[in-house]
């Protein structure tokens, strides 16, 4: 990885614009990547251009980051030299901007799912980093950044969002000592632990009531599942995104192995969050629907029921069980 990323700093270095990109529906690792990686090109000089391919909607937990306002609809970019995309396993979670990659001569890939599909022209990646935070981190030190408080508060935030608080098993000693050192240059713990998961709505909690009280658990398979209709965020006044941690409250079930949340897409699709607390790998469950992500937290997107989603994962996990005791 050490070769791509000193390719990756010359070519940022020589670049005068940049358009910066993360996955559709960002998470904190997404978030924090692309504000931390735009603060630093700009101080730069280069003409930069802060983005995700779908409609820019920003979840409540994540409006106080720095810079969050300078991000701006793809619509808006003009042509770059290079297109950075950050956190982003493939081309599909691009969402509109995949149709608009070959407008890019130069495509930086930085990325730490195991299941990258190595789109870029250079491939930054890193499948032991617990977040693209850890990456990010590593190539400012190379190109001698000057990390300020807000990129420490922007990186803390997607390492410590995407590594559970530090407890997932993502979480390495590389990890913590990224951490510790952005403690010193001025990212602070406990007001980021405040704004991100202390900052819940009333609705939302209402919307969390109805998940933990619709909780069913698999006893065959170990998996541990709840859901979310469309209608409930009516009715509670509540936004999906809202709901982004709620999988945190269901994996503290010692019973759990699996456990997943499906979430109606006003589409009249399923959206399946995964989490696994031991050995069964749903990055490789949600790849077989379609999906991807990491061993222990991945995403599919399925055209069933909940009940046929429900069938659908059992047999899947058990399948992987079979095979894991057969080998
Ligand atoms: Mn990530």
């Amino acid at each position: 990885m050490n070769k791509a990323l000193e390719e990756a700093a010359k070519e940022l270095n020589e670049a005068t614009s940049v358009v910066i990109t993360i996955h559709t529906q960002p998470d904190g690792d997404a978030l924090g990547s692309l504000l931390a990686m735009s603060r630093y090109l700009k101080k730069a000089g280069k003409r930069i251009c802060p983005t995700w391919g779908e409609e820019i909607r920003i979840p409540t937990h994540y409006r106080w980051l720095p810079g969050i306002d300078e991000i701006v609809d793809f619509s808006r970019c003009n042509g770059a030299d290079v297109l950075i995309t950050l956190d982003c396993a493939n081309e599909h979670r691009l969402g509109l901007i995949e149709e608009r990659l070959a407008q890019f001569k130069t495509i930086i890939n930085i990325d730490h799912h195991i299941d990258n599909s190595r789109f870029g022209t250079i491939n930054v990646l890193d499948f032991k980093a617990g977040a693209t935070c850890e990456i990010v981190y590593r190539l400012l030190r190379l190109m001698r950044a000057d990390i300020d408080s807000d990129m420490a508060t922007q990186l803390y935030t997607g390492i410590v969002t995407d590594t559970g608080r530090f407890q997932y098993q993502n979480t390495t000693s590389e990890t913590l000592r990224i951490a510790a050192d952005l403690v010193d240059l001025g990212a602070m713990p406990n007001f980021i632990f405040e704004k991100v998961y202390e900052n819940v709505s009333f609705a939302s909690l209402t919307l969390l009531a109805r998940v933990l009280e619709r909780a069913e658990f698999v006893k065959n398979t170990g998996l541990f599942y709840s859901y979310i209709l469309d209608s409930d965020l009516k009715e509670t006044g509540a936004s999906m995104a809202d709901s982004e941690i709620f999988i945190d409250y269901l994996r503290a079930a010692k019973e759990a192995e699996v456990v997943a949340i499906f979430k109606e897409t006003s589409e009249g699709r399923l959206r399946a969050s995964l989490r696994s607390k031991g050995t069964i790998d749903v990055g490789a469950i949600a790849r077989t629907g379609g999906g991807g992500g990491h061993r222990n937290a991945a995403g599919v997107t399925l055209d069933k029921t909940i009940d046929e989603a429900v069938g659908w994962i059992n047999e899947r996990i058990n399948t992987y069980k079979t095979a894991s005791t057969t080998s």
